[in-house]
């Protein structure tokens, strides 16, 4: 038994030791990074689940408005005629579409009917779909600044969200080890300083700048001074909006624009214009006011969880041609989006029974 057990032992241990096997160098570094792009796939999906639910609460009104009193029409009507058109127009209008674009929608509209030899009212759903979509359509979206050294100027009147959007981007390209820098040129109300400086810290930026009644344009040349000297990746610039005084705002505008192509020429610059989507037509001639003197390169449309439209960013695409960038939808420093014009109109025209868990209790 000694020696028969003596034998077991030593084959088991064999056995043991052959089902053990130690990963070699390389297939340790394998390992790591299959379980790290893992964690990280699982990460983005959650993210992105968040946020498209997010997106789709703060929608939810307009759907409730606007998509159904679309549905209304389309399986109310057994004709195509001259009333269902009407009552399209004025439910694109009201959903804060604006009348230029309302008008090319439906002439499209018109032509594609005669065109597919349509009928029936309720396929015409998919074609306004079809052309909603279309006029959100700018080609690709350019993100260049988020990747190289770049300045973002922030315009837009009072209150639209300019200093929040800046926090927010500049949590994001924190977060994706950009070196951010921060300038303070909103030096009118001594309040505004304290609020980006609160962002800043919270976000992991430096900020430069905001004393009270300085003069803007001299925060802006000492920020580019900062950025170059930090090698930072982003500056972004926070402005003020008092609208009130037009001229001199617009003013004050031009000299930072000359300041920055004239000190930080190697630097991508872009203007972004910050949008309260919940102003309807308003945010739609702020953005013609500001484009004629400055050049601007998109659009923020914050607010978008709260009682938008959302025909707000068809109208400002397809009127003036500034893409939509990104979209605020709360106040929370994640509450920013790139905007998605397909994410968008799925969640908008979402019909019920396709929203999913989460939505509903908005
Ligand atoms: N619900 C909501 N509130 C926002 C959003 N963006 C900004 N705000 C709020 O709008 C108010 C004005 O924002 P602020 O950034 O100070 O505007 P500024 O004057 O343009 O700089 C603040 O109370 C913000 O918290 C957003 O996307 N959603
Ligand atoms: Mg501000």
């Amino acid at each position: 038994m000694g020696l028969f057990g003596f034998g077991k032992k030593q084959e088991e241990e064999e056995i043991i030791e052959d089902s053990w096997h130690v990963p070699t160098e390389e297939e340790w570094e394998v390992m790591k990074q299959e379980v790290a792009e893992k964690v990280e796939r699982e990460l983005a999906e959650e993210e992105a689940n968040k946020l498209s639910n997010r997106l789709a609460q703060g929608l939810a009104k307009t759907r409730d408005n606007f998509v159904r009193n679309m549905d209304y029409v389309f399986g109310g009507f057994t004709n195509i005629d001259d009333e269902f058109y009407e009552e399209l127009e004025e439910i694109l209008i009201t959903g804060d579409l604006g009348v230029r674009t309302t008008e090319m929608i439906l002439d499209n509209l018109r032509e594609e009917v005669k065109n597919r030899r349509i009928s029936d009212p309720k396929e015409c759903r998919d074609v306004l779909v079809e052309q909603i979509r279309n006029a959100l359509d700018v080609g690709e979206i350019s993100y260049d600044f988020e990747e190289k050294t770049s300045v973002v100027f922030v315009v837009g009147v009072n209150g639209v969200g300019k200093t929040t959007t800046i926090g927010k981007l500049s949590a994001k390209l924190v977060l994706a080890g950009k070196n951010v820098v921060i300038a303070a040129a909103d030096t009118f109300r001594a309040a505004a300083r304290d609020q980006l400086a609160a962002w800043a810290e919270r976000s992991g930026a430096t900020l430069i700048g905001g004393n009270e009644g300085s003069d803007p344009a001299s925060v802006v040349y000492d920020a580019i001074a900062a950025a170059k000297a930090r090698k930072a990746d982003v500056l972004l610039i926070d402005t003020a909006g008092r609208l009130h005084n037009k001229k001199n705002l617009m003013e004050e505008l031009a000299k930072m624009n000359r300041i920055i192509d004239r000190e930080y020429p190697g630097a991508i610059k872009e203007t972004l214009i910050v949008l309260d989507a919940t102003t309807g037509q308003n945010a739609v001639n702020q953005a013609r006011e500001f484009k004629e003197v400055s050049d601007v390169s998109g659009a923020v449309l914050t607010k978008m969880d709260g009682s938008a439209k959302g025909g707000i960013c068809v109208a400002i695409t397809s009127e003036l041609g500034i893409p939509i960038k990104y979209i605020g939808v709360g106040e929370q420093i994640e509450d920013l989006q790139k905007f998605d014009s397909d994410a968008f109109v799925g969640a908008l025209f979402a019909k019920d029974g396709e929203v999913t868990e989460g939505e509903e209790d908005a």
